[in-house]
């Protein structure tokens, strides 16, 4: 296989891993739709208003220009009270539909073939600790998405990764962009992420550090290795 490197400085440029990963990514684009819209709107508003109404030699004021003591006619109310039902509505339904997503990324669903990966921070590396003690440093090792595996299955993997991450010494933060998962990872606690990947190959420094943690901080990438669900298997029983 051959290695991977992939940017990740522009969000939506490279194809998301991952169907979580995919949500995520086309709930940002909405959000960065609607807000080059109201931006746009707003200052073409904006100029236009500037040009109409400047101060120009000689002029009266205009007729709704603010007067102390008198309530200016300020246009038509019933498409004032329309227009802020509609944005009120909208945005409404973006955070709605922003808690939802957010409630399906944070709780990792139920599933009993689902591969459970410790993942311990430590100044400055990432350990990845899987449920036979085999334990990698600098690497996250996992299965890819295995539709034949099903609930009703047992004995396989169906590419369903649930991380518990905590650190050995300070605040780190366990990141993989292209999954879009972050999480931070704090001395004596554990917190959950997780993940279905969807595309095998090796992903060079796909995980890195969110939180400042010292001198090596930046030093803290791992890569990340999609394997399919054999070759898996392969190296989870004998470490080659
Ligand atoms: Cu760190």
């Amino acid at each position: 296989m051959k290695p991977i490197y992939r940017d990740p400085g522009l969000p939506g440029l490279v194809p998301a891993l991952a169907p979580s990963a995919e949500q995520w990514q086309s709930l940002f684009t909405l959000y960065i739709i609607a807000a080059v819209i109201v931006a746009g709107a707003v200052f073409v508003m904006f100029f236009y208003f500037l040009a109409k109404y400047r101060k120009k030699p000689g002029a009266q004021d205009p007729k709704d220009a603010p007067r102390v003591g008198v309530m200016a006619d300020r246009g038509n109310p019933a498409l004032a009270a329309i227009l802020t039902a509609l944005l009120i509505s909208l945005f409404f339904g973006l955070t709605l539909n922003t808690f939802a997503l957010n409630a399906y990324l944070q709780n990792p669903p139920n599933d009993p073939n689902a591969l459970y990966v410790d993942v311990i921070g430590f100044q400055w590396g990432w350990r990845f600790v899987y449920p036979n003690a085999r334990e990698l440093i600098g690497e996250l090792r996992v299965p890819e998405i295995n539709r034949t595996c099903t609930p009703s299955v047992r004995g396989c993997w169906s590419g369903t990764v649930i991380l518990n991450i905590t650190s050995a010494d300070v605040f780190h933060s366990f990141g993989i962009p292209d999954l879009k998962i972050k999480r931070d990872a704090i001395p004596g606690r554990v917190n959950q992420a997780w993940f279905v990947a969807e595309q095998s190959g090796i992903f060079l420094q796909a995980i890195r550090c969110y939180e400042l943690c010292g001198t090596g901080h930046a030093l803290m990438l791992a890569d990340l290795i999609v394997q399919s669900p054999d070759s898996f298997h392969d190296w989870y029983l004998t470490g080659v």
